[in-house]
């Protein structure tokens, strides 16, 4: 099944022709009503006529998350206030969120994109699917929520948490769909083996998994542990939250909903276009977005594109599971984390010293994040008693912060490694 085989089978010329004219709208509409552009592109001095050809859109100054938090929280906004019609915000380094705002006809569009995706992973309007994502300022659960409901599913809002009740409400009210990060899914399978159920207890059939990285071997083990079919789903919050791309059943790539994202891959070094089918640092550019204009937003991610057509039917364009990140920011258990943070918290305790040492590991799919810090008050040194106190409230502050739970090593006082550059904090031993 295809939701919009109009969009969706499209040649790829005919893609490229309307990626041309939204693009060409966008960038007069973002010039017109966003100072950030007019002032960037006078800068440059590129004007929107200059974009006569998709290419001419590397003429353009490029957009990162620094500008947005520059811009916080509305700066990027490009309607009235009295247009908003939803708020969301995705979790940032300073305490202070970054903001992404839509307008009704954003929110439309943000539905049809996901409600696509929904049907590529084998979706139906017959399906009951559990929404295992955190309702709230994260656009995972709302997202893929309002998506599944345009397919006309019933959609259970279970969020996240409580994975003996989840599994309750998937038994009792024959769950057939889940969505949620692809480390709960196995957490999910894990809790139904301690608790005597098997696969067959369940109605599971379709699974939808995204807003961290996951392999090919974990979703065979999704698949293996849980009866269902897994695909993964990408998307972020400065773009328009999930919705940018999502595998279809045939696992070969996610689908980008090119009609409404523009997609460049460049060298994170140089910033110049790689290869084909070469990995790169992807570029998104919103050709429609109409309250908040993203134009060359850099994503940090690193993937390759596929631009064959797929045996699914579908020709939109199809991006790798990510490689990785060009920035330091870790992905643990789906939650964002900046090394940034964990310092922040650290060098609020006058006992320990200033170097640490982040680890983060994989264990049977569960993310560990450990922090290995250095003892430097001597007054309690070899006191077991208040090393431990000290260590509980350090990993209290941590978890109020993070929001996850953290392995605290203390370690004697120059026992960590020392940089005469750039210091390598984070050590990720994740293969993923
Ligand atoms: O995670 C949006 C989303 C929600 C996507 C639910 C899919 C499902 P943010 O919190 O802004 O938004 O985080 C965005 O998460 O730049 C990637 O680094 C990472 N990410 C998202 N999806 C995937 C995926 C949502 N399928 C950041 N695989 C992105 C790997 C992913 N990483």
């Amino acid at each position: 099944m295809i939701y919009d085989e109009r969009i969706e089978k499209m040649s790829r010329e005919e893609m490229r022709k309307l990626q041309l004219e939204r693009l060409q709208q966008m960038v007069a509409y973002a010039y017109d009503n966003v100072p950030f552009y007019k002032k960037k592109y006078d800068e440059a001095g590129v004007k929107p006529s200059d974009i006569k050809t998709l290419k001419d859109i590397e003429k353009l100054p490029f957009v990162t998350k620094q500008d947005l938090r520059d811009n916080y929280p509305y700066g990027f906004l490009s309607v009235p206030t009295s247009e908003i019609a939803r708020i969301h915000a995705s979790s940032g380094t300073s305490g202070k969120p970054t903001v992404v705002v839509y307008t009704k006809e954003d929110m439309e569009i943000w539905t049809e994109c996901v409600a696509r995706m929904v049907v590529a992973a084998g979706g139906r309007s017959d399906d009951i699917v559990q929404i295992c994502f955190g309702y709230g300022l994260f656009t995972g659960a709302l997202g893929l929520h309002q998506g599944w409901e345009r397919i006309g599913a019933a959609v259970i809002p279970a969020s996240t948490g409580n994975t003996e009740r989840q599994i309750m409400l998937m038994k009792d009210l024959q769950t057939t769909a889940i969505v949620c990060t692809p480390s709960y899914a196995l957490r999910i399978a894990e809790e139904m083996e301690r608790l005597g159920y098997k696969p067959e207890d369940f109605k599971l059939r379709v699974g939808m998994f995204g807003s961290e990285a996951s392999s090919d071997a974990m979703h065979e083990e999704i698949a293996r542990k849980l009866h269902l079919m897994p695909t993964d789903n990408y998307g972020l919050s400065e773009i328009i939250g999930p919705g940018v791309s999502g595998e279809c059943v045939h696992k070969c790539g996610m689908h980008i909903n090119e009609d409404h994202f523009y997609s460049e891959l460049l060298s994170p070094d140089t910033l110049q276009p790689v290869e084909d089918g070469e990995y790169g640092e992807l570029v998104l550019t919103t050709l429609t977005k109409k309250s908040m204009p993203m134009i060359r937003y850099r994503t940090k991610d690193i993937t390759k594109i596929d631009y064959s057509p797929c045996a699914c039917g579908r020709t939109t364009a199809r991006m790798a599971k990510l490689r990785g990140r060009t920035d330091d920011m870790l992905i643990i258990k789906g939650v964002n984390v900046f090394p940034s943070q964990i310092e922040g918290v650290l060098l609020t305790f006058p006992e320990i010293g200033a170097s640490y040492e982040i680890v983060v590991t994989r264990e049977d799919y569960k993310d560990k994040l450990e922090v290995k810090v250095e003892l430097l008050d001597e007054k309690i040194i070899g006191d077991y008693g208040a090393i431990e106190s000290l260590s509980r409230r350090i990993k209290n502050a941590l978890k109020t912060v993070l929001q996850i739970d953290v392995k605290l090593t203390i370690v004697d006082h120059m026992a960590l490694k020392r940089f005469d550059g750039k210091a390598k904090r984070v050590t990720d031993l994740r293969t993923y």
